[in-house]
Parts: C-alpha cells; sequence; structure tokens
C-alpha cells in the first residue's frame, strides 16, 4: 500500500474521546512493552510516531493514527503491568474491553506476543475473548531477531498450539521482518 500520509490524530482516556467520523480501524493488542508501537512505527516507515516506551506501561491512552486519509491505527494500552495509575481508568481492562467489544469500525485486531516467552495468562485471555466475539484478528510473534531459526521454529509452534486456528505472523522492528505479510492483512480489510 502507498503511504500518502500519516498523522496522529489524539489521545483518548475513555470513550468520549474516541474518534467519530467511521473510517476502519485496526487495532494493536498486547502485553506492555511487546512492541506494538514499535511495530506501528515499522509498519508506517516512521521512527518516532508511536512512542516507544523505555518503561514498561509507557502508552497509557488509546491512540489514534491516521492514514492516507482513509483508516486508523490505534494503539491501545498494554496489559500486565501493574503499576497502573488508577485515577486515569479504573482498570486497563475496562478500557480495552469497551472499545473491542462495542466498537463497529474496528475491522481487524492485531495481537502481539512475544516469541521469546511462553504466552501470558492475559494474551491467553485476550485471544479467548477474540475468538469468542468472533473478532477478525490476526496473532504477530514480535521480537523474532532475539531467536536463533531453532528457537523460533519452537515458539511458533508452541503459539500455534496455543491459539489453535489463528494466523501467526513473525516479526521484527528491528529486521522489518514480517511487515509485508501484516500489511496485506492490513489492506485485506481496508480495501474492501
Ligand atoms: N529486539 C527487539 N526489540 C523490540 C522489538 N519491538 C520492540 N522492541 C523493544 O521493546 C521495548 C518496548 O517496545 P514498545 O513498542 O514501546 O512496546 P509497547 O507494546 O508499545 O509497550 P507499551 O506502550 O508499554 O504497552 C522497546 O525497548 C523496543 O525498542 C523487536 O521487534 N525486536
Ligand atoms: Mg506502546
Amino acid at each position: 500500500m502507498k503511504i500518502s500520509s500519516v498523522s496522529f490524530v489524539k489521545s483518548a482516556f475513555d470513550r468520549k474521546g474516541w474518534v467519530n467520523d467511521h473510517k476502519p480501524e485496526i487495532a494493536f493488542l498486547g502485553r506492555s512493552n511487546v512492541g506494538k508501537s514499535s511495530l506501528i512505527n515499522l509498519l508506517l516507515g516512521k521512527r518516532n510516531l508511536a512512542k516507544v516506551s523505555k518503561t514498561p506501561g509507557r502508552t497509557q491512552s488509546i491512540n489514534f493514527f491516521l492514514i492516507n486519509d482513509e483508516f486508523y491505527f490505534v494503539d491501545l494500552p498494554g496489559y500486565g503491568f501493574a503499576k497502573v495509575p488508577k485515577k486515569i481508568y479504573q482498570s486497563w481492562g475496562d478500557m480495552i474491553e469497551d472499545y473491542l467489544r462495542n466498537r463497529e469500525q474496528l475491522k481487524l485486531c492485531i495481537q502481539l506476543i512475544d516469541a521469546r516467552h511462553e504466552p501470558s495468562e492475559l494474551d491467553k485471555k485476550l485471544w479467548d475473548w477474540l475468538t469468542f466475539y468472533q473478532k477478525k484478528h490476526v496473532l504477530i510473534a514480535t521480537k523474532v531477531d532475539k531467536l536463533s531459526a531453532n528457537q523460533l521454529q519452537i515458539s511458533l509452534s508452541r503459539i500455534r498450539e496455543i491459539f489453535p486456528g489463528s494466523k501467526i505472523i513473525a516479526s521484527s522492528s528491528v529486521t522489518g521482518e514480517g511487515k509485508e505479510n501484516i500489511w496485506k492483512e492490513i489492506k485485506a480489510v481496508v480495501e474492501t
């Protein structure tokens, strides 16, 4: 896809802050520090568009990025990080669930999983939820630059086993691996 324009539109801390022009949305989900913001930057070819964190839990809001004036990338706060300031929202879970469950223009959920580790209980919970509500989704095994070819095969078969039936794409924001295949999935939902 030719990207002619990309802009950060806004950060939302609750549903009142969501954009409301009904363009298709692609959501990026996964635990804190898994590489959501880095993947968004990779896909868009921008170094610092989505803030990449040194400390986990950095993305504390739902962030909307408009691409080609046609569709949005939505960077959701990571889960599994304990030190979350309660006052921003009751719980990350509530905010994310409200978005996922009620968002009509949500066309694709991109769930990131750290290829180096066993998927967490929260990874499984999110996947259960996506499959239960029949959300179109794709799994991204991230940070594969950190694994040997052999370790990667082990990791991918573990992910396949735990998340049966889902499409899985290995990716690295460092080497760019996976970028084209992820774009294919996105194009399939925004170009219809
Ligand atoms: N080696 C390697 N490091 C990565 C990759 N993707 C992200 N990182 C690093 O992982 C850390 C977290 O990346 P982020 O993109 O901020 O992760 P996030 O999921 O947006 O995190 P939160 O916003 O806290 O939920 C940063 O130090 C990144 O540089 C990758 O593919 N390979
Ligand atoms: Mg982030």
